[in-house]
C-alpha cells in the first residue's frame, strides 16, 4: 500500500475554461493554485482565479503551453509540487510526466507508462486484448506494404488505415476496395509521418453506422478501478464533438453493467491510475468493441459528474494524493440526464469558421439544471491562438426530455455578440426530430448544417422585401386600429425561420 502524498499547491498547466474548473476544484479543497500564461492570456480567467500565475511565452502553444521546462521551471519558482495538465497541450505526453515525476512533483494523471502505451493506438490493443477486452478485427502493427495488403485481403473491405500515433480520428482513413488500398495506404504513411513523426499504421475493419459511446473510469493507487457510466458523444463534425449526454439512450442496465466490466478491465490492463476514459463503438445489435483509451480528463466529463454526483476534478487531486476510494465511490445507476453543448466562437452559416474579436456583450444563463463552465467574460478578447471552444453549457434533469427543455431554455437566454457562435446549431438540433427521437449519427450535422441548407435560406434582398412589407402591413392595422398587437409564440422548429431570425440579428 502507497503512503499518502502531500499536495500543498498545484499548478495548472492549461488555459481557458478547463483551468477555471481545474482552480475551481482545488479551492474547493483549500489548495493554492499557480495559473501559467501566455502573451495573449495576460487578461484570461485563470489568470485571475489562480492564487499566483507566472507569464511562460509568446502566443504560439509551441512557445508556451508546451514547452515542458518552462512549466516546471514555474513550479519550482511557486513551490507548487504537483501539476495538473487538463486536457489537450501537454496532457497525454508520456515524457512530460516522466519529467514531471523525475524532478520529484506529482503529475495529476496516470504514469508515464500507461500514457505511451495507450498512446500508441496498436499497443493498446495488445494490451487490452490480454484481458479479453473484445477488439474490432485488425491487423498488426509494423508491417511492411506487401504484408498489409495481405492483412487486407483477410480482414475485407471496408475497412480503416489507423496511425498507431494517431487517435481521436487523426490519422484514420477508410478504403473500401481492394483497387483503392495501395494508393490510400501510401496517403497513410505519409500523412502520419508528418504529423505524427511516425509512419507506422495498422488496419481494422471498418464499422459503419455504430455509435460512439464512451466510459468514465476512476482508479486509485490501491488497485481499485471503478467506472462511472457513459456518454454519448455522436453528434460531432470531423472528430469534433458538439454535444455530448450521460447516460445514452442506447444502453440499457445489462449493456451498461457488461460494457462497464469491459472498461474496468482495458484500464486494469494497463495498471491505471487516475480519470481516463474508454472510448468504444456499438453496433446496432449492441455487440461493442473497444476503439481507445484518452488517459485523460476529457473535456465532457461535467454530464458524468452530474449525473453520479461525484466532483472528478477532486476525485483526481484525491487519487493523487493517495486517498483510497471509499465504498460510496462504486458506481450506481445514473440518478439524472445531463447534456452537454459545446459554445464554440464559430460560425454554423460559414462552415463552422472560426471567429475572432471581442465580445461586446456577455449575458450567461443560470436557473435550475444549468451549469456554465467558461474561460470567457464581458470584454474578453478571442483570439486566433487557441481553439474556439469559449464555453460548456451543461444542463440535466430528472429525465431527458426535462433536460432537452432546460437546455433550449438556456440556449434561448445565452446572448453572445461581439463574436459569431454556434448556439444557433444548437438550438437547431434540440428541434429536430432525430435528436429529440435520440436518433442520431456521427453524419447527423454535416447532413442537417449543409451549405446546399444554407444557400436556400432566404437572401438579404429577400429579407428587405419582406422587411418593407412587413413595415406597411403594421403602419396600415396601426391606421386602422382594428387589432391590438398579439406578441407571436416564438415558433423555432423551423431551420429557415430560425436562419432568417439568426441573419437579422447578426
Ligand atoms: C473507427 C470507426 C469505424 N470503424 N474504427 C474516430 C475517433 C477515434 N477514436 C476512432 N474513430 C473511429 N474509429 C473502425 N474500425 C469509426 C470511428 C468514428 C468516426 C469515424 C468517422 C467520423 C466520425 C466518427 C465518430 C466516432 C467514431
Amino acid at each position: 500500500m502507497r503512503e499518502q502524498t502531500k499536495i500543498n499547491k498545484v499548478l495548472i498547466a492549461n488555459r481557458g475554461e478547463i483551468a477555471v474548473r481545474i482552480i475551481r476544484a482545488c479551492r474547493d479543497l483549500g489548495i493554492p493554485t499557480v495559473a501559467i500564461y501566455s502573451d495573449a492570456d495576460r487578461a484570461a480567467l485563470h489568470v485571475r482565479y489562480a492564487d499566483e500565475a507566472i507569464h511562460i511565452g509568446p502566443s504560439a502553444p509551441r512557445d508556451s503551453y508546451l514547452r515542458k521546462d518552462k512549466i516546471i521551471a514555474a513550479a519550482r519558482k511557486t513551490g507548487a509540487d504537483a501539476i495538473h495538465p487538463g486536457y489537450g497541450f501537454l496532457a497525454e505526453n508520456a515524457e512530460f510526466a516522466q519529467q514531471v515525476a523525475d524532478e520529484g512533483l506529482i503529475f495529476i494523471g496516470p504514469s508515464p507508462s500507461a500514457i505511451a502505451t495507450m498512446g500508441d493506438k496498436h499497443a493498446a490493443r495488445v494490451a487490452v486484448r490480454r484481458y479479453n477486452v473484445p477488439l474490432i478485427p485488425g491487423s498488426e502493427a509494423g508491417l511492411s506494404d506487401d504484408d498489409l495488403m495481405a492483412a487486407a485481403r483477410k480482414i475485407g473491405f471496408p475497412l480503416v488505415i489507423k496511425a498507431v500515433a494517431g487517435g481521436g480520428g487523426k490519422g484514420m482513413r477508410a478504403v473500401h476496395n481492394e483497387a483503392n488500398f495501395k494508393e490510400a495506404l501510401a496517403t497513410a504513411r505519409r500523412e502520419a509521418e508528418s504529423a505524427f513523426g511516425n509512419g507506422d499504421v495498422y488496419l481494422e475493419k471498418l464499422l459503419v453506422g455504430a455509435r460512439h459511446i464512451e466510459f468514465q473510469i476512476l482508479a486509485d493507487t490501491h488497485g481499485n478501478t471503478i467506472h462511472l457510466g457513459e456518454r454519448e458523444c455522436s453528434i460531432q463534425r470531423r472528430h469534433q464533438k458538439l454535444v455530448e449526454e450521460a447516460p445514452s439512450v442506447f444502453v440499457d442496465d445489462d449493456l451498461r453493467q457488461r460494457m462497464g466490466q469491459m472498461a474496468i478491465a482495458a484500464a486494469q490492463s494497463v495498471n491505471y491510475v487516475n480519470a481516463g476514459t474508454i472510448e468504444c463503438l456499438v453496433d446496432e445489435d449492441k455487440n461493442f468493441y473497444f476503439l481507445e483509451m484518452n488517459t485523460r480528463l476529457q473535456v465532457e466529463h461535467p454530464v458524468t459528474e452530474l449525473v453520479t454526483g461525484i466532483d472528478l476534478v477532486k476525485e483526481q487531486i484525491r487519487i493523487a494524493r493517495g486517498r483510497r476510494m471509499g465504498p460510496t465511490e462504486s458506481f450506481l445507476q445514473p440518478k439524472a440526464w445531463a447534456i452537454e453543448c459545446r459554445i464554440n466562437a464559430e460560425d454554423p452559416y460559414t462552415n463552422f469558421m472560426p471567429s475572432v474579436g471581442k465580445i461586446n456583450t456577455l449575458i450567461t444563463p443560470t436557473g435550475p439544471g444549468v451549469r456554465v463552465d467558461s474561460g470567457v467574460y464581458s470584454g474578453y478578447e478571442i483570439t486566433p491562438h487557441y481553439d474556439s471552444m469559449i464555453a460548456k453549457l451543461i444542463c440535466w434533469g430528472e429525465d431527458r426530455g426535462e433536460a432537452m427543455l432546460r437546455m433550449r431554455r438556456a440556449l434561448e437566454e445565452y446572448t453572445i455578440m461581439g463574436v459569431k457562435h454556434n448556439i444557433p446549431f444548437h438550438v437547431n438540433l434540440l428541434n429536430s426530430f432525430s435528436f429529440i427521437a435520440g436518433k442520431i449519427d456521427t453524419n447527423f450535422v454535416e447532413q442537417r448544417f449543409s451549405m446546399d441548407t444554407y444557400e436556400n435560406a432566404p437572401t438579404d434582398e429577400d429579407l428587405e422585401a419582406a422587411a418593407i412589407a412587413v413595415t406597411l402591413y403594421a403602419h396600415r392595422k396601426r391606421q386602422l386600429a382594428t387589432q391590438v398587437v398579439q406578441p407571436g409564440k416564438r415558433d423555432t422548429s423551423n431551420w429557415k425561420w430560425y436562419t432568417r431570425y439568426e441573419r437579422m440579428n447578426r
